[in-house]
């Protein structure tokens, strides 16, 4: 997967991509990450990229010089969907990820301040996403969140500790209704591990797991 991230804060992702399962897919190429920094396309003397809002109102918006110029530098090498990370999207789920995953590409366009001007939404955003019903600072949270819900799908990106395969998306997300898992140590501050499960009787472990079943 090749994602292109349009952000004037490329650095928030540095911390979160140089840590992780992340990293790992990054660096065997199974996915590639690249930044463009919506300033660096501002015609402004000032590098400026944001005014007030026609009309009136609280705040500023992303104008769209920068925007138009920044997302067309983008489908040069980019051929995937335009997201643009809104609090008006259509909800992200685990269902969207999975169809997501199946895209080669995509192009996540991350806004600040109040938003963007409309007519970049109307002209160059294919879809609108939200990650819930909140609003946040900007997108670049949210375009964190899409790249690590798809990436840890694609193949060969989660470990065998971490893998997907034996354990169902249906099962992960119905982890309310699954029975409570223990590790080591047997016994941590007095509180005792349940004695049947370091037993290694396989059926009295079903028996006990499907009793437990919140
Ligand atoms: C209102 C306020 C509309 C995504 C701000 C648009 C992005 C929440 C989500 C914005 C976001 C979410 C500017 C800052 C989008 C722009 C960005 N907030 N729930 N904030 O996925």
């Amino acid at each position: 997967m090749h994602f292109t991230v349009l952000t004037l804060f490329p650095n928030l992702f540095d911390s979160y991509l140089a840590d992780s399962i992340i990293k790992r897919a990054l660096d065997k190429n199974l996915i590639k990450i690249d930044f463009l920094n919506i300033r660096d396309f501002s015609q402004d003397k000032h590098k400026k990229v944001d005014d007030n809002p026609y009309g009136g109102g609280a705040g500023m918006l992303m104008t769209c010089q920068p925007l138009f110029d920044a997302i067309k530098e983008a489908k040069k090498k980019n051929k995937g969907k335009v997201i643009y990370l809104s609090p008006k999207g259509k909800t992200f789920t685990q269902s969207k990820a999975e169809r997501m995953s199946k895209d080669k590409e995509l192009i996540l366009l991350c806004g600040r301040y109040e938003g963007i001007d409309q007519r970049v939404i109307d002209k160059l955003v294919d879809e609108e996403i939200s990650i819930g019903k909140y609003v946040l600072t900007g997108g670049e949270l949210p375009a964190m969140i899409l790249i690590d819900t798809i990436s840890r799908l694609l193949p060969n990106v989660l470990g065998n500790e971490y893998s997907h395969e034996e354990e169902s998306f249906s099962k992960i997300l119905n982890r309310k209704k699954e029975y409570p898992h223990y590790t080591k140590p047997e016994i941590y501050e007095g509180l005792k591990a349940p004695e049947v499960l370091l037993s290694g009787h396989h059926k009295k472990i079903k028996e006990w797991r499907k009793k437990t079943l919140l």
